[in-house]
């Protein structure tokens, strides 16, 4: 007889039922030594405006129009947008060289006047100003276009082009590669359960609590069983919704409070400001129900072990599957022992 199997040491695959994907978990690799990049992160204090910065109020930006002396959100169509929306219409069926043309709108969403605040150091009714705005442009944008995907790009290291407190909408006809993963899994989910599985799902981590991170009457964050990044998290309405735009104003304040407590924690994991990709998942808009869809919002930080020391998907996950060290139950561990007060506000030394 062998030792028994340790998923706290042992590698193993987990299966991610969202979108029928595989990651390779090996514990037993945290313990090596690093030896590769680590760059000391950036203490600069940002001001509260910029003279040079193309999103705050007043500013003349890349096209030459000139932004509003705006107090709140600010919202206008991106200058160099991914999308639009008088794109002919074509496509080309061939096998090996299948195209079709897309129509959509790309907008950016300035959450914040103030140029040195991120989502965590707003208040919190300025941070309801930015779920409002999330959930009026998702119902606009919804009437014309299938797919409405609102998301964050935080720090350069996540490709963020400016440290200006921002978000983006890309909305588009046709539904996107990871969506369509996903409706395909919910939907069998449902037709086997005659539930949504993201209901499903959040009721058994509840009751587990080895991977939440923080909760409250609406919401619940947690570190997904099938994590790939290290402290990917997944935030969950404990309630049956299906768009961001169907929010009410009671879940909205609670929603607030959420993502104030996630993005407090990302901070003071390293006392840095934690980059990462954001994004919300609402039903596709179209003819269908989607009794099978719940919305979701997934943080994705590419942060390893320090402000500096970032994962790569690279090699094995470029050409197998992919992989990651720290175990999910680990990475929630960490995110729960983290204050709630940012550590700018809190003078501490978590670190
Ligand atoms: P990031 O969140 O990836 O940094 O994107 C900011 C967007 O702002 C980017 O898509 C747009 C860029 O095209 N932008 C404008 O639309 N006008 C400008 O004057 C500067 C940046």
């Amino acid at each position: 007889m062998g030792t028994p199997f340790d998923p706290t040491n042992d590698p193993h695959r987990r299966y991610n039922p969202m979108i029928g994907e595989w990651v390779l978990v090996s514990p037993h690799r945290a313990k090596r030594p690093w030896q590769g990049q680590s760059e000391p992160p950036s203490k600069e204090q940002k001001p509260a405006y910029d003279p040079k910065c193309y999103l705050c109020a007043g500013n003349t930006r890349i096209n030459g129009e000139v932004n509003p002396q705006y107090t709140g959100t600010f919202v206008f169509e991106n200058d160099f947008a991914a999308l639009k929306k008088d794109t002919v219409e074509t496509k080309e069926e061939d096998e090996l060289f299948h195209f079709e043309a897309e129509q959509g709108c790309s907008r950016v969403i300035c959450f914040s006047p103030d140029h040195s605040k991120t989502l965590p150091e707003l208040t919190d009714q300025e941070r309801l100003a930015v779920v409002e705005c999330w959930k009026e442009q998702t119902a606009d944008l919804g009437q014309t276009y299938r797919w409405v995907q609102v998301f964050e790009n935080k720090g350069a290291m996540m490709g963020c082009s400016n440290p200006h407190p921002h978000g983006q909408v890309w909305a588009q006809k046709h539904l996107p590669t990871e969506p369509t993963k996903k409706l395909a899994h919910f939907r069998a989910y449902y037709e086997k359960h005659n539930r949504p599985m993201l209901l499903d799902y959040v009721q058994r981590e509840m009751e587990k609590q080895t991977r939440v991170v923080c909760s409250n009457d609406d919401w619940v964050v947690v570190v997904p069983y099938w994590a790939a990044w290290p402290f990917e998290t997944l935030l969950l309405p404990r309630f049956a919704i299906k768009s961001l735009a169907d929010l009410t104003a009671v879940q909205s304040l609670s929603l607030v409070q959420i993502v104030g407590d996630i993005t407090t924690r990302y901070d003071n994991l390293f006392e840095t400001s934690f980059p990462y990709s954001m994004g919300w998942h609402s039903a596709p808009f179209d003819d269908d129900s989607h009794n099978e869809w719940q919305l979701h919002a997934h943080f994705y930080p590419p942060l390893l072990r320090s402000a500096s020391v970032r994962k790569f998907m690279v090699g094995y996950e470029l050409m197998a599957e992919t992989q990651r060290d720290l175990t999910p139950e680990q990475a929630a561990d960490k995110l729960k022992a983290l204050p709630v007060i940012h550590y700018k506000k809190s003078g501490s030394n978590n670190g």
